[in-house]
């Protein structure tokens, strides 16, 4: 059972992160914002549903498709948006943009561009928690794309082996840049592939933000339970290119008709008509929540772009590689 006040909450976070991502897509081309930027529009219930089943205690990672897994997280807005401007006050000190967020305050370890890249760093938050005997839970976002990096396989068998309280949510939307799933590996469910490994698996619908909540509240209960990680593979569909604020189907890379059967099931869309058939939401509350979001983005735009550059010293600063 949802009580009404949590499907406000789940609701809150969608639009939130719909429309942040929306108004980035309209400013990107004003060339202020300099780094690469992969977005999620129509992805959004992976990762508000996943952050609701979590508690303050537990740690995220991120890929590089990361502004939803940072704000339903709880990142901070007004510092996403400056390490977007590469300002000193970005999450990242304006060093790394898009791909690179990070919020500790919030349990939000991190995000980066190489794929796969955060898949081992969350095993082994989990390997720690384990071994300081703490009740907390990694969680870690990926795409299907990962399952052709080798360290996937690796963490999910070190994992496993160690029965580590890690969840491994891998959304999986049928693409890897311009080339579709079945073209790159023999077909085989995701999840089933982490079940070889000996995981507890599961798959889902990840436009469903309820769905979504539930099969993470069985992920942590096992975690924190001590019975070991889970892999949940949920579907859903980018909307835009995939990399950049535009709508690139002209490429023809996707079937017609594929994003309009996906914009159909708009995990956003859909959720809101189901609240408001419930009697949970109001149409006053939608109109009231869009314009408080857009004064929170409006507000976070000017601290970004009166940011303060970062200086030629501070740019050397923790950088490795
Ligand atoms: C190790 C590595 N190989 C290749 C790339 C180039 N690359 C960036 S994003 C991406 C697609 C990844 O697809 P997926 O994991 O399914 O995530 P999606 O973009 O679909 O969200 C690729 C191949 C990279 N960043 N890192
Ligand atoms: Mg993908």
């Amino acid at each position: 059972m949802i009580a009404g006040a949590q499907q406000q909450a789940l609701y809150q976070q969608l639009l939130r992160i719909r429309l942040v991502e929306e108004a980035l897509a309209d400013r990107y081309s004003e060339w202020e914002m300099r780094c690469p930027m992969h977005l999620s529009i129509g992805q959004e219930a992976v990762a508000v549903g996943v952050s609701a089943a979590l508690g303050v205690e537990d740690v995220v990672f991120g890929n590089h498709r990361a502004h939803a897994h940072y704000l339903a997280r709880g990142g901070s807005l007004p510092r996403l948006f400056a390490e977007l401007y590469g300002m000193a006050e970005g999450c990242c000190g304006g060093r790394g943009g898009s791909m690179h967020l990070i919020d500790p305050e919030v349990g939000f370890m991190g995000s980066t561009p190489i794929v796969g890249g955060t898949i081992p760093l969350a095993v082994g938050a989990a390997l720690a928690m384990r071994r300081a005997d703490q009740k907390r839970v990694a969680v870690v976002y990926f795409g299907d794309g990962c399952f052709e990096e080798g360290v996937v396989h690796e963490s999910l068998n070190y994992a496993a082996l160690h029965a580590l309280p890690v969840i491994f949510v891998c959304e999986n939307n049928g693409y890897s840049v311009y080339t579709r799933l079945q073209q790159r590996q023999p077909s085989r469910p995701l999840h089933q592939l982490a079940a070889a490994h000996g995981l507890h698996s599961a798959c889902g619908d990840g436009n469903r933000v309820e769905e979504v909540r539930a099969l993470a509240q069985m992920a942590v209960a096992r975690a924190r339970g001590g019975d070991g990680p889970t892999f949940l593979e949920l579907a859903t569909y980018r909307w835009r290119e995939h990399c950049g604020p535009n709508y690139d189907d002209e490429l023809g890379y996707r079937p017609d008709g594929e994003l309009a059967q996906w914009q159909e099931r708009c995990p956003l869309s859909h959720y809101e008509r189901q609240l408001l058939e419930q009697g949970i939401l109001t149409p006053t509350e939608v109109t009231t929540a869009r314009q408080v979001i857009g004064e929170e983005i409006e507000s976070a735009f000017h601290f970004a772009r009166n940011g303060t550059p970062p200086s030629g010293a501070e740019q050397g600063e923790n950088l490795y590689g």
